[in-house]
């Protein structure tokens, strides 16, 4: 399995000489503060000469944002067909924006990557976590970030936080939003190195004080 193409060389060197991640996913129930926390961070790294590249899934491209349409404002669509949506959507987001970004040496801050497939696909809509991660590697030839922000939100609070505005996904139970929360958890602590898991609770200013810390700022 590759990361970004720029490796931080974490899984042989240890945290302290850890180079800078460089493709960075943001994950979290709705509501959990990603936008703002990449906006954040896009702000210090600007500050500090780098080339940033925001960009999200679903609809980081003019394809993904037609596939976007349907899956989050469309009529129901299939379990199945779900994860091959948002699949296909990664494939194209790869291959066209992320890894070109990658290859010119800019940092990516990405809204939602292939956890959010694993979670909401996986966990949430109860197919098989394992196969839905194959699917979103195949779709990416294996191309995983370097960090994973996870923003940790209750149920309850994501949906104290979104509003009168429900998509899709939104509008699922409670029950399904715990077992997409379960999941991200369990996924951090498999990997721990490739995660930073901070309770989504907290003032967005000390959010971003920690994910600077970790992106080496
Ligand atoms: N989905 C999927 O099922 N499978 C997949 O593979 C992928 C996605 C990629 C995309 O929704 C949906 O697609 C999502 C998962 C599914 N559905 N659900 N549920 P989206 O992209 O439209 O939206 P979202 O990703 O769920 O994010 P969001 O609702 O827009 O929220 P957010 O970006 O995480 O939060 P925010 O906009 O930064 O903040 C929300 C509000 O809270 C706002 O008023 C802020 O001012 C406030 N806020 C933010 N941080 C704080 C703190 N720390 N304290 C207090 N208030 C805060």
């Amino acid at each position: 399995m590759t990361r970004s193409g720029c490796s931080r060389g974490a899984e042989l060197s240890g945290a302290s000489h850890r180079l800078a991640p460089v493709f960075i996913a943001f994950e979290g129930g709705d509501g959990a503060g990603k936008t703002t926390q990449i906006q954040l961070l896009r702000d210090r790294l600007v500050a500090a000469g780098r080339e940033v590249v925001l960009t999200r899934e679903p609809g980081g491209t003019p394809l993904g944002q037609q596939i976007r349409e349907v899956l989050l404002h469309g009529d129901h669509v299939a379990p199945r067909a779900e994860a091959l949506l948002f699949a296909a959507d990664r494939a194209h987001h790869v291959a066209t924006v992320v890894r070109p970004a990658l290859e010119r040496g800019a940092t990516v801050l990405q809204d939602r990557y292939m956890d959010s497939s694993i979670a909401y696909q996986g966990a949430g809509r109860e197919l098989d976590p394992a196969e839905i991660k194959g699917l979103s590697l195949w779709a990416t030839e294996e191309l995983l970030p370097d960090l994973t922000v996870l923003l940790d939100v209750t149920p309850e609070l994501g949906r104290a936080r979104r509003g009168e505005v429900h998509d899709r996904l939104e509008q699922e139970a409670d029950d399904f939003h715990a077992r997409v929360r379960e999941h991200y958890l369990a996924l951090a602590a498999d990997d721990p190195g490739r995660y930073l898991v901070v309770d989504a609770g907290l003032p967005a200013q000390e959010i971003a004080a920690r994910v600077a810390k970790e992106v080496q700022l």
